[in-house]
């Protein structure tokens, strides 16, 4: 048989193989193969106006992102790390950090650090030496590293004043802010014991060096709201940040649960001043986030970006809002960290061109529990950078082992089964 031959036949079966692959499909599936790029299979960047789209495929372009969470700057799983630096005592509690700043190749980070003699005992039972809740009878300390992974504990940046003074009982939940070359740390000040309604004002203690020292202002510089605002109780977890040429002072405010519950939990404000003693002005707008507990944000694009744990409708989500105000939800988050306390290398750059986060510290509350017992603190990892693209943490689909879910706050307790079960035969 001739080569020319030879090499029709090959064509013949080429194509014979081409032309069986495709057309089966459309018989055996009564689909059009060439329609595997039909939407959403292929999914464009655009939203398509030559069909009806359902109000969930509305959303992906409306709300959230065609290319879901891969393709979302502001999605990004959590990685977990144990601190090197931080010893394990009882009665010693580390909690709440502030943003991590990194000056001439150093990081530190602060942070409310209680030492006590005896663990919280409610504020029946405390004492001037033995506290009522977790950040009671605390200080803020300080500890530095040049990886973020192992720290060196410094000892104390801010401590508490003699009895009877402004914010004598407990400081507690600080964050830094570095102004006209001056460290600046917001905190909670108390000056009772605290009990049910965490009730306290922010007051700053200014230093000419990240390590201090640092000298206490001595009175609030953001109070609570009058008896009908929402931010009447408390204003907590002060989180300062340089926007449009001012201090924005974001910052979870609540009015106490004594409104036989018609009325918000708590939520995020942002208070405004031109210098970091004040005056502080607080947005007509608050608040402006309508959910989160100890809430972080970063000056991202042009705009805010914030990410929210714990509280509310949009609680585990991450926010944005182009003008540090408006926020809008952007992604839906799994297992954020809590009290996050991020590394923002631009908080105070105000260059309009906030380029997002990739790791910082937060605290972990072993017992999973909130105010009763030691905290430590811990390090989170995380790609919610437009200055990096990594794959590894835009994966959603997580899923937790057997511990997980039988651990005490997950797993069913024995009273509630024996209702279910009860009911059930009723
Ligand atoms: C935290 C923060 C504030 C509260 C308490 C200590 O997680 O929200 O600081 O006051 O809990």
């Amino acid at each position: 048989m001739s080569y020319d031959r030879v090499r029709e036949i090959r064509a013949f079966i080429f194509l014979g193989v081409l032309v069986a692959v495709s057309v089966p499909g459309r018989f055996l599936y009564g689909y059009d193969a060439s329609a595997d790029d039909a939407f959403p299979a292929k999914i464009p960047l655009e939203k398509p106006t030559d069909r009806q789209l359902s109000a969930a495929m509305q959303r992906m372009y409306d709300v959230w992102n065609p290319h879901e969470d891969r393709g979302n700057e502001l999605f990004s799983n959590f990685k977990y790390s144990r601190l090197e630096g931080f010893s394990r005592e009882p009665n010693v509690s580390r909690r709440d950090p502030s943003k991590v700043i990194r000056v001439k190749g150093t990081y530190y980070v602060y942070y409310t650090c209680r030492r006590t003699e005896a663990p919280p005992a409610g504020a029946d039972k405390a004492t001037d030496t033995v506290p009522s809740l977790d950040w009671d009878l605390a200080e803020i300390w300080y500890a530095t590293s040049k990886d973020g992974f192992r720290w060196t504990e410094q000892g104390p940046a801010v401590t508490r004043p003699a009895k009877g003074r402004f914010g004598w009982r407990s400081n507690c939940t600080p964050d830094i802010l570095i102004f006209k070359g001056k460290y600046y740390l917001y905190y909670q000040a108390y000056s009772a014991i605290l009990e049910g309604g965490d009730t306290c004002p922010v007051t700053v203690a200014e230093a000419d060096s990240p390590g201090g020292p640092f000298r206490a202002l001595g009175r609030a510089v953001v109070s609570p709201g009058g008896p009908d605002d929402w931010d009447s109780a408390c204003i907590h977890d002060p989180f300062p940040l340089i926007y449009k040429g001012k201090i924005y002072l974001y910052y979870k405010g609540s009015p106490g649960q004594k409104r036989g519950g018609d009325n918000i939990i708590r939520a995020q404000g942002v208070a405004i001043a031109g210098h970091p003693a004040g005056p502080f002005e607080k947005s007509p707008l608050n608040p402006v986030l309508n959910s989160g507990h100890e809430t972080c944000l970063w000056p991202y694009k042009t705009g805010i970006a914030a990410l929210l744990s714990l509280d509310g409708t949009e609680k585990n989500t991450v926010q944005y809002a182009p003008d540090g105000v408006n926020f809008k939800m952007m992604s839906l988050l799994q297992v954020p960290p809590i009290a996050p306390g991020p590394y923002v290398p631009d908080a105070f750059a105000d260059n309009g061109d906030g380029r997002g986060i990739t790791w910082g510290l937060c605290h972990i509350n072993p017992d999973g529990g909130g105010s009763m017992n030691d905290s430590i603190l811990a390090r989170f990892d995380c790609d919610l950078s437009l200055d990096s693209d990594v794959p590894y943490f835009k994966r959603n689909n997580l899923r937790f082992d057997e511990h997980t879910y039988f651990q005490p706050v997950l797993a069913l307790p024995g009273h509630m089964k024996m209702r279910i079960i009860k009911s059930a035969g009723e």
